[in-house]
């Protein structure tokens, strides 16, 4: 049984699944290979990755083939065709963190080619530094909760904050504060705006106004707020001469002389489709209370998604309360948990990773592009680069058939390969598209130490249960391949589970001595529950040394003020990217021309029910699911004009692909916006063929694999149109769940892999 932690006011239901689920049918019991892989190659016997059985074979035979595949493109092209940015969540704990131990392992025999960046807000984390010097507002130094309550009237959140999202945060979560952040300001009397396509994104005790622009459309909101601040004189002119630099560049923009069009509120009215008056009357209410600007990462994750962190910044600055406690700007506070809470200035234990010998590196959301054109230049951030060959794909701890965009185009891509190794728990599609699949532990099944920077707790992470099969945890797996490779104990230094547990306790207690707090010694931290440190002293506003003195507190950007025209971006001639905030029109959105085909635009967001696709197969994410299928919300108008009904069994389709859902009528959508949850397993009609129909609800079939820019190349997973249809024929039975058709091993040596 799963009982929450009596200090959390706001337990999540998520972890129950981890519990009931462990031994579900999808457990990967046994070390297995892929039988055309093993018999010689992907092309044996037509099976092709995805597609056929697969052979469960012992450890040492397991271990031999991976040993191998990594020798052969050590020794032909060297590590650099060794693919291992192994992007990815994995489980709680910050000893056995997949990625953390992957790269070491990597690292530890002389490298392999990496990513950058992350899905979670790729185009936010290459922008931020060019307008503000550095990431302050997205990963850290947002304005309080406290701050925000005391002084804030109003609210603006773009995108909402859903508090199903706050639920999670990587490293683990000992107390869930969105809601009780949130109802502490309703209190205080904020009043609340929520610009989202979703109403619910914002829980309902908030009463918050509800502002439905066309998805994509918030830049040409923001510069129509912007234009009616400007021309009615409303924008904080003292701020803009000593805290910014540019604003004459971005103000004649706004007016049009850039041989465009004046961004009114008439011009922004007829692209996000809400009424010119309402957004003047936004603007004069943002200029005359103190107003808190919020957005959260999912805007970002489109096309263009550098413009709308951008254009809110350029916002926040017009309106000059940026530095003020309860004002300016921020990101991400309905996404993870924690922020908007100061952070514990401990630097919590994490698994050392090495050094990478190897430079080379893709943007994350660019593997498939990497797979299908090695060699080719593409722009990223101001350099030009080449696509590495990549021979040899390793994952630990993530599940690219469930977070990568296009999913048609990365079976295609995934084919490239020479092999694909995988450990995972489950049977998920990314085990599934491997040619060696090692059996991991899950988080239940090992000891850790669970902690996070946004959290004041550290708590001890107890084994509870034994392995499942033969299943291994990824460092002992790791240790065994540093051992056959020859690096042994530099991967191990000698330490099992407790000795590196012990070692990482030891150097959080010296971090947490240092600022003055007192831990207990290990076996003490061990036996007792969470340990909770003194609360932080309160954080200053976001950039409020910086606001009130900008010549003593300069911001690291080139001109040391908040940047709304960059040189350095106008230096890269990037068309897709301009150099100060503007409206650029995504290829799919509800205004393009694309969507006289596929009329609806789809969202498709994090998933109330679990953590992106972990535990799909568990009790709490199928039982939302209505006819085995994902939800797809659809407002009762759109389902109508179609011949839907509640429950209906549809088809979700594009040029790219198409996914069976199920019908679920609500007015919480907009008109013309579906909302699909991610993390529905991926559950090809025909496996390992590209274009088939996804049984079960993966919006990933559906969305475009296409950078935002060529700054960021991050994700566009949110720039996405579909048209839906009532699925008429007989329902193809769900696979995804069950394992693979597994065979027993033959008794004989195994040929080489290549
Ligand atoms: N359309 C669309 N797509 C999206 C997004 C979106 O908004 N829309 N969001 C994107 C974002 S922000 C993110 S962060 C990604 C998330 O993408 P991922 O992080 O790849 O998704 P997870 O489902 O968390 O995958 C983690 C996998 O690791 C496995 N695992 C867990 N613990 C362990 C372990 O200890 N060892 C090993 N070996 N395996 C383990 C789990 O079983 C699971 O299969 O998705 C992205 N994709
Ligand atoms: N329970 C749970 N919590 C999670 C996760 C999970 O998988 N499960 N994943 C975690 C991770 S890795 C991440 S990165 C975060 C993601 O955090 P976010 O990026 O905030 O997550 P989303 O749920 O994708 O999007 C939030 C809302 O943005 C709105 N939105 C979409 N497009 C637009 C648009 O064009 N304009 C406006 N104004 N609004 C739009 C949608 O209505 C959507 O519900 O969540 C984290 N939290
Ligand atoms: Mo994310």
């Amino acid at each position: 049984m799963l009982l929450p932690w009596e200090g959390d006011p706001d337990p999540s239901r998520l972890g129950e699944s981890l519990l009931s689920s462990r031994l579900a049918p999808a457990r990967v019991l046994r070390p297995a290979v892929r039988r055309g892989f093993l018999e010689g190659g992907k092309a044996a016997g037509g099976e092709h990755r995805g597609r056929g059985p697969f052979v469960e074979v012992d450890w040492e035979t397991a271990l031999d083939l991976v040993a191998r595949a990594i020798g052969d493109v050590r020794s032909t092209v060297g590590n650099e065709g060794l693919y291992a940015g192994s992007y990815g969540w994995s489980s709680a704990g910050r000893f056995h963190h997949s990625q953390s131990q992957i790269h070491r392992f990597m690292n530890v025999i002389g490298g392999c080619t990496r990513s950058v960046q992350n899905y979670s807000h790729g185009a936010g984390e290459t922008l931020l530094p060019y307008v503000l010097g550095d990431r302050r507002g997205l990963l850290n130094g947002q304005t309080s909760w406290e701050d925000i309550a005391r002084h804030a009237g109003t609210v603006v959140m773009f995108g909402g904050a859903p508090v199903r999202n706050a639920q999670v945060n990587s490293g683990g979560v000992g107390r869930h504060v969105l809601r009780e952040s949130l109802l502490a300001c309703r209190e205080a009397g904020v009043r609340f705006v929520s610009i989202s396509p979703v109403r619910d994104d914002t829980m309902p005790e908030l009463q918050a106004r509800w502002l439905a622009p066309r998805p994509g459309s918030d830049v040409a909101l923001i510069l129509g707020l912007a234009h009616t601040l400007l021309v009615e004189g409303l924008h904080d002119k003292d701020f803009l001469a000593r805290c910014t630099s540019g604003f004459d560049r971005f103000a004649d923009y706004l007016m049009g002389r850039d041989e465009g069009v004046p961004r009114t509120a008439e011009w922004a009215a007829a692209l996000c489709e809400l009424p010119a008056a309402q957004i003047r009357e936004l603007a004069r209410e943002m200029a005359r209370s103190r107003t808190m600007l919020m957005m959260s990462w999912s805007l970002q994750r489109a096309e263009f998604g550098e413009q709308p962190y951008w254009a809110l910044v350029a916002l926040a600055s017009m309106l000059g309360q940026v530095g003020l406690p309860g004002g300016g700007f921020g990101f991400g506070y309905g996404c993870v948990n924690g922020v908007g809470r100061p952070l514990v200035p401990i630097n919590w234990p994490a698994m050392p990773q090495g050094k990478n010998p190897v430079t080379q590196s893709i943007p994350v959301a660019r593997i498939a592009d990497m797979l299908l054109n090695p060699g080719k230049l593409y722009d990223f951030d101001g350099h030009e680069r080449a696509f590495p060959h990549v021979r040899l794909v390793y994952w630990a701890g993530g599940n690219p058939f469930h977070h990568h965009q296009d999913l048609n185009r990365l079976v295609r891509a995934w084919q490239k390969p020479e092999a694909v190794i995988v450990h995972e728990s489950f049977w998920t599609a990314t085990a599934r598209f491997a040619d060696i699949v090692l059996p991991a532990t899950t988080l239940l099944e090992r000891n850790d130490i669970a902690c996070s920077a946004r959290d004041n707790l550290v708590s001890p992470s107890h084994r509870i249960a034994e392995p499942a099969g033969q299943a291994r945890n990824d460092h002992a797996i790791f240790a065994a391949l540093a051992l056959r490779l020859g690096a042994g104990d530099t991967f191990t230094e000698g330490l099992d589970e407790e000795g590196w547990l012990r070692r990482l306790y030891s150097q959080t207690c010296e971090q947490a001595q240092r600022v003055g707090y007192a831990l207990p010694d290990f076996e003490i931290f061990w036996q007792g529950g969470p340990i909770v440190l003194p609360a932080p002293a309160q954080s200053m506003p976001l950039l409020a040394a910086f606001a009130a003195d900008p010549a003593a507190n300069p911001l690291p950007t080139p001109s040391g003020l908040i940047e709304l025209y960059s040189d350095k971006i106008a230096s890269y001639g990037y068309h897709d990217c301009p150099p100060h905030p503007a409206w650029l029109e995504p290829a799919e959105w509800l205004g393009a021309q694309a969507a006289q085909k596929h009329p609806l635009h789809l969202v498709s967001n994090a998933p109330a029910n679990k953590l992106h696709s972990q535990y799909d197969h568990g009790d709490l994410s199928r039982a939302d699911k209505l006819n085995g299928r994902e939800p797809l919300r659809i407002h009762p108008q759109d389902a109508a004009s179609r011949g839907i009904s509640q429950g209906d069994v549809v088809r979700v389709f594009n040029q790219r692909g198409a996914c069976l859902a199920s019908a679920c009528l609500s007015d919480q959508v907009r008109c013309g916006v579906v909302q699909m949850a991610t993390g529905a397993w991926y559950d090809p009609l025909v496996p390992g063929e590209p274009g088939t129909l996804d049984k079960h609800g993966n919006p990933n079939v559906l969305t475009r694999d296409v950078g935002t820019s060529r700054l960021a190349q991050a994700t566009s997973a949110l720039s996405c149109l579909v048209e839906v249809q009532r699925f008429v024929g007989e329902l193809p039975t769900l696979t995804c769940h069950e394992p693979p058709p597994l065979q027993a091993a033959v008794a004989t040596a195994p040929a080489s892999p290549t």
